[in-house]
């Protein structure tokens, strides 16, 4: 096989006695059938000397579908001789198997229930991949869905599907947003065949396909002189374009569209606003049923580094911001979790509490472009958890980010290696991305606990496993950049450090280091960004003494000797957390080499290749920040570790 089979992957149980399973299904939808399917195989594998039979035996599982409180949702009970499954749809009957199998794989045979609703609606992967076959910032080999301008479908395709499902996405967008190099023409007729069938295979697993678009597709694909959003011909062509499309395309479930950013085209070409261009295409495609993800990641790339007051952290909100109401009912703002750019750490974006009146999305990032690309162990899921927590601060009852949103993305980590994943272990990402977006309230610890479980099968490997992923946030950011300063990567690539990479450069990301004081002053008597914040938190980050450490030099320009919430004094903070963030990095490669024999040899040297690298790239970070801040400050770690000069 020339791929794994990531969680999904069976070991045999041992010392079971069930010898026969009657599998009952009466629902002939095609979600039910996948999920016979998948318990056909799955149980087959797992217990390779049984038999499928009709009527009774040892275990009898029955799958049903009932009104519950909404389609996707399940409940299955088991005890061992019996195991039924309910559904609120075809959809939930699959989820539910999926739960069965989990639980079965986790605990055996015994006592089991479990009841799953999910906690949004919409829950999507994001893939960056070419039409050529390259993928933007894929770390993982090249795309599974397109090479050479084809689309592919084959066995790999398949498992894919399978694999969202079992945790629960529903929904793909298979093309970068970035549409270039022939992409512009997936919506035209020599797509409409593979993609039909990609919507069908995906829909036997309940997953709804999304494919991005060209802004300005009335000219590169119809021809016409102008994509202007309010011209009485573009909107003809995108109707006439569409009618056509989702004709051919039955079930297509929409578009994601990133205009007006980082040389997109766009609605501002000509003269026009962001609800006037989403609605061009929503109107579009609401007769089909269809959505629009429409991206709120749009500023000005091409920043003056001498300007202080122009913050692209403030780009979104003020661009958005006034649009909230304008949107036609079937667009969805697609929002990143913060206000740059995935960065490892930031503050949660403040339009989350501030369009009440508009359908929201997070975005967030598998693909680790900024926390390792996939060579460095990153274990992005507590992370994603705290930002769903994140109170707004907004109006409504329940106003945490998870409450305020109907739906949560992520740029897809995945790609043609063996493993998916480029990092064995970045897999834990994939999964635990899946589970936390259909479960909210599903703790990282949890998460971890299962994907370990489900991955080795030798108790060390888990127990180690699960603490170097626990662990991997934290230290990737301390040897990095901590206290929220970001963007001290190389230009670019965005692989390892050069703190003054970007500092003069024209993206809008700087830290503004000089031998008196660190950081970006965004409170009032900077930027002004804090203020777009709902009170209280707008006082608190506003308020240098109030802001917390780990974000205080994204929102403030302090002194080296200013003391943290902690007691230390910054310089001592960044000279502390990068030698304990590289120890960190050791203490994880240690554990790795623990688990030699004890897991497969191609995992095993997956691990060990990626760790030494992470060493080789870590030990670069400690020394260059700490050197670059040493030099610039001209004061001394107080305990006299080495500095270079
Ligand atoms: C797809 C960052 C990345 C780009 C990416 C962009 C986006 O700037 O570096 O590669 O483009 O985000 O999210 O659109």
């Amino acid at each position: 096989m020339e791929f794994s089979q990531l969680w999904l992957g069976i070991k045999p149980l041992k010392g079971c006695s069930i010898k026969t399973i009657s599998i009952v299904c009466k629902e002939h939808v095609e979600q039910a059938c996948a999920a016979v399917w998948e318990l056909r195989n799955e149980l087959s594998e797992l217990l390779p000397e049984v038999s499928f039979v009709r009527g009774s035996a040892d275990l009898s599982i029955k799958l049903s579908i009932a009104p519950l409180t909404e389609p996707e949702s399940y409940t299955v009970t088991s005890n061992g001789t019996s195991a039924s499954v309910t559904g609120g749809s075809g959809v939930g009957i699959l989820y539910g198997v999926f739960a069965l199998l989990r639980g079965i794989r986790l605990y055996g045979f015994g006592e089991f229930e479990e009841c799953g609703s999910p906690t949004s609606p919409l829950r999507m992967l994001d893939h960056w991949d070419n039409i050529d076959g390259s993928i933007e910032r894929g770390y993982s080999g090249r795309s599974f869905f397109f090479k050479d301008g084809e689309l592919l479908i084959n066995e790999r395709t398949v498992t894919y599907a399978r694999l969202l499902a079992s945790v629960g996405i529903n929904a793909c967008a298979i093309n970068n947003v970035n549409v270039r190099f022939g992409a512009e023409m997936l919506i035209t007729e020599k797509y409409y065949t593979k993609l039909t069938s990609l919507i069908e295979l995906f829909g036997r697993y309940g997953i709804k396909l999304y494919i991005c678009v060209d802004f300005s597709a009335p000219i590169s694909v119809g021809g016409i002189a102008t994509a202007d959003p309010l011209d009485p011909a573009v909107q003809s062509w995108w109707s006439e374009h569409c009618a056509k499309l989702f004709s051919h395309v039955k079930g297509l479930g929409g578009f994601l569209v990133k205009a007006d950013s980082e040389g997109r085209p766009g609605p501002y070409a000509y003269g026009r606003d962001h609800a006037d261009g989403a609605n061009l295409l929503a109107k579009a495609i609401a007769p089909y049923g269809g959505k629009v993800i429409w991206r709120a990641f749009v500023y000005n790339c091409s920043q003056d580094w001498r300007d202080e007051k122009t913050d692209r952290a403030c780009s979104a909100y003020e661009t958005f911001k006034p649009l909230d109401g304008r949107f036609e009912p079937n667009v969805i703002l697609q929002v990143k979790n913060g206000p740059m750019d995935f960065q490892v750490r930031e503050p949660v974006h403040p339009l989350f509490g501030a369009m009440p009146k508009t359908n929201l999305m997070a975005e967030l990032q598998l693909t680790q472009e900024y926390t390792g690309q996939q060579k460095h162990v990153c274990y992005l899921i507590p992370m994603f958890r705290s930002f769903l927590d994140s109170r707004t601060c907004c109006d409504a009852e329940n106003d945490s980010v998870g409450d305020v949103i109907c739906g949560i993305s992520a740029v897809s980590n995945t790609g043609d290696d063996f493993c998916w994943t480029g990092s064995e272990l970045a897999a834990a990402n994939l999964y635990g991305f899946g589970r936390l977006a259909f479960d909210r309230f599903l703790t990282a610890e949890k998460i971890i606990a299962e994907w370990c479980a489900l991955t080795f099968e030798d108790e060390l490997a888990r127990r180690v496993t699960a603490e170097i992923l626990l662990g991997s946030h934290k230290a990737y950011e301390a040897y990095t950049v901590p206290l929220g300063l970001g963007w001290m990567c190389k230009p670019n690539h965005h692989y390892g450090p050069d703190p003054w990479g970007y500092e003069f450069d024209r993206w809008g990301t700087y830290n503004r280091a000089d031998r008196n004081a660190v950081g970006v002053d965004r409170s009032h008597s900077g930027t002004g960004y804090a203020a777009l914040y709902n009170p209280p938190l707008a006082e608190v980050y506003d308020s240098v003494n109030r802001c917390p450490d780990e974000l205080l030099l994204f929102f403030h320009r302090v002194p080296y000797d200013h003391r943290l919430h902690s007691g230390k004094t910054v310089i001592q903070h960044i000279y502390d957390a990068h030698f304990e963030g590289y120890e960190q990095a050791e203490h994880f490669a240690e554990l790795w080499k623990t688990l030699e024999g004890r897991i497969d040899e191609r995992t095993f040297r997956n691990g060990c290749e990626r760790f030494t690298e992470q060493l080789r790239c870590a030990r670069e970070w400690r020394d260059i920040v700490n050197t670059f801040f040493h030099r610039l400050s001209g004061i001394d770690d107080e305990n006299g570790r080495t500095i270079y000069p």
